[in-house]
């Protein structure tokens, strides 16, 4: 009898470790870091508006910090009642994320008579979609602080500058592109393009694999890249 308890111990064991992976890899199993050119946005048919700070520098700004399955599919919205988004949170994030993380989409005129792009509804939209889904890895203040962190670490318009890729509305080569962001920082990005009004395809984002630990620094090989819909060549738009 005492050997036939002790071996359904390590059954019943066994069997709640394989709940708890089962649960752990439901979670996701690493970030996009999505960057966006605002020239990018502005340009398109719908157009762009900036926030009440004006008009942000030319640079890349951040999307979002996306976690996403191997498999290239990604979880959404995983609000609960601990997650909700905190605005009182947000109070030392603001000025940097005012600089690397600016909203360029209009308000409903049905909404508002404002004409300005209103961030905190981005970063309250980047949270409650994405940001809700890693929470048991980066709670909201570490979420949006190690986002801007990695968009410091990463001067992707100062790497495409160094190698002659200018934001000049004249067409460069995404494979270039690729291999200049590679050259410089170890790592195969994703590229993303969009078309401006006229129909012709542009650098919209460039994607950065972060491993799900979220340890500084810890870019990685991408399991999988994000749909890129571009041609050969892209325009670099002005902005
Ligand atoms: O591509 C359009 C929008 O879909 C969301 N997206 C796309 C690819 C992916 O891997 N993960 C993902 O979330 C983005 O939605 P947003 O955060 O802008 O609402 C992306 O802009």
């Amino acid at each position: 009898m005492k050997m036939a308890n002790s071996s359904i111990i390590p059954i019943k064991f066994l069997i709640l470790v394989g709940l708890a992976n089962i649960c752990v890899s439901q979670d996701f199993d690493f970030f996009y870091f999505v960057q966006q050119w605002p020239g990018s946005s502005c340009d398109t048919k719908q157009g762009c508006c900036f926030p009440q700070t004006g008009k942000p520098a030319s640079n890349f700004t951040v999307h979002g910090l996306w976690p996403n399955f191997n498999n290239g599919s990604f979880p959404s919205n995983c609000k609960s009642v601990e997650n909700s988004f905190d605005e009182s949170k947000m109070s030392d994030i603001v000025p940097r994320a005012e600089t690397s993380w600016a909203a360029f989409s209009c308000p409903s005129k049905k909404k508002t008579n404002s004409t300005n792009s209103d961030n905190m509804k981005l970063w309250k939209h980047e949270w409650d979609k994405h940001g809700t889904c890693s929470h048991s890895v980066l709670h909201q203040h570490a979420y949006f602080d190690f986002t801007l962190n990695l968009k410091d670490h990463i001067d992707l318009l100062q790497i495409l500058l160094n190698n002659g890729i200018k934001p000049d509305g004249k067409n460069y080569s995404v494979e270039k592109i690729r291999q200049v962001i590679k050259e410089a920082t170890g790592f195969e990005a994703g590229i993303r393009c969009n078309t401006d009004a006229s129909g012709n395809s542009q650098l919209n984002e460039i994607v950065l694999c972060v491993d799900k630990s979220a340890a500084s620094r810890s870019f990685i090989e991408c399991p999988i890249l994000p749909d890129a819909n571009c041609p050969d060549n892209v325009e670099f738009p002005i902005f």
